[in-house]
């Protein structure tokens, strides 16, 4: 659905755009090099990476005079009061994650939280009067890359964190509960995290679209609906480890050939899905992994994801049921564990007509569009109004160095977002009045 721009736009001179979108891919640049491995962006949760991201984005928080304050799971919380009456005055909460993938891109999470810094400083630039207090949000553990837990931050600051997690462990076995403490952070305190929902307006994230989407229809913003719901897993086959001068064939227990039997399933099932049906095997670790040793175990992860939730169960009870017949025919042990089951999450309609009067503002259509992307929202909903903003990803590439978006695009960004956060203070303004 597309609705045309505002009928009296106070577009974004073009200059000014690139200008306010050099200033934010600085500071991604910067945090870019803060990474857990040489030559790579890779910072994963509770790494020493993420505390220099920390201490990184935190002087910036400070230094547009935002109060700092790192939460009990670690999340970097920048805050500026309220001009009126800041002691019951409702805080408005932005932000997005700064941990990545492996060999990530500079954009994906980073861009929200620099977003709402630059935002917040333009505010100050332009003297505007805010009723409610904003919250900068820096979340350390959106991408569940080094333990099998996602979205666990700001499942914390909407009391929905499961204790659970506390025992999952990385690959190098260590807990989380033991990360956490190695980080300074109190796991008997994580209750803390909350944020009392009674006391928010709502949360905004910007984010790249990480999809086609928006380069399709040639648009620079697009205003998120839904986020797709997603079933995350981990499973292992069992077979038998041999020889591979020894073993014939047909007495084989290859754990790897079963595994990609299940993997080609996955694909398959994933084509022949509806609602944007995607299935991916995403890591796969071989054992024992020595080249003149037929493969005796594998283990792999799993990560289904659909724009509606019954095509996404359809789907798992199926990868499920054909992976047990191929392991069984294979004489494989198939041992599947489920890690995440988030449902699809509609964006709140008050929220996403504040980012559309916003993007219709700057004399550009509004489009709406779904996101197979997960993001923090996705939680934050569950206690707090939340909506997305998308900027344009080039050829739709995220999860890759490749990650890019014009610094016009991300100009546009970042001011859709300023436009936002005072189209909710001037209506909070006009509704105390
Ligand atoms: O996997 C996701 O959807 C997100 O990038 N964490
Ligand atoms: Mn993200
Ligand atoms: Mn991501």
């Amino acid at each position: 659905m597309t609705t045309p721009a505002a009928s009296s736009p106070t577009p974004l001179a073009p200059d000014a755009a690139r200008a306010l979108g050099e200033r934010a891919q600085a500071l991604l640049d910067e945090l870019a090099l803060v990474s857990d491995e040489p030559g790579r962006v890779a910072r994963t949760y509770l790494s020493p990476a993420h505390a220099r991201s920390i201490d990184l984005v935190g002087a910036w928080m400070r230094g547009i005079g935002l109060t700092t304050r790192v939460d009990a799971v670690a999340t970097l919380r920048g805050r500026r009061e309220a001009d009126a009456a800041p002691e019951r005055a409702k805080t408005l909460l932005v932000g997005s994650h700064i941990d990545t993938v492996l060999d990530a891109g500079k954009l994906d999470g980073c861009l929200g939280v620099i977003a709402g810094i630059l935002a917040v400083a333009e505010i100050e630039k332009r003297g505007v009067k805010l009723p409610f207090a904003v919250e900068i949000l820096a979340f350390g553990d959106e991408e569940g890359v080094r333990f099998p837990t996602a979205l666990s931050s700001s499942s914390a600051a909407t009391g929905t964190y499961r204790r659970e997690w506390l025992a999952v462990r990385d690959r190098d076995g260590r807990s989380l509960a033991e990360a956490l403490a190695d980080f300074g952070c109190d796991t008997d305190a994580i209750e803390s995290a909350r944020i009392d929902p009674a006391g928010v307006v709502g949360f905004l994230e910007l984010h790249i679209e990480q999809g086609p989407l928006l380069e399709h229809w040639d648009l620079p913003l697009g205003v998120v609906t839904s986020i797709a719901g997603q079933s995350r897993f981990s499973f292992t086959l069992d077979g038998v480890a041999g020889h591979a001068g020894t073993v014939p064939m047909d007495l084989r227990r290859d754990a790897l050939t079963g595994l990609a039997e299940i993997a080609l399933t996955v694909e398959r099932v994933g084509r022949q899905g509806t609602n944007g049906l995607v299935a991916t095997v995403g890591r796969v670790d071989v054992k024992p992994g020595a080249g003149n040793t037929v493969p005796g175990r594998v283990e792999a992860t799993l990560d289904i994801r659909a724009g509606a939730d019954a095509p996404r169960l359809v789907a798992i009870d199926r990868i499920r049921h054909e992976a047990e017949r191929i392991a069984g025919r294979r004489g494989l042990r198939f041992e599947l564990t489920r890690h995440i089951d988030v449902p699809t999450c509609p964006m709140n309609e008050d929220l996403q007509a504040a980012f559309a009067r916003a993007v219709g503002s700057l004399g550009l259509d509004v489009r709406r569009l779904p996101s197979g992307a997960g993001h923090d929202a996705m939680a934050m909903a569950r206690a707090f109004p939340s909506a997305m903003l998308f900027v344009r990803s080039r050829d739709g590439i995220s999860h890759n160095p490749r990650e890019w978006s014009s610094p016009e695009d991300i100009g546009l960004g970042v001011e859709a977002l300023t436009r936002t956060i005072l189209d909710l203070a001037a209506r909070a303004t006009r509704g105390a009045a």
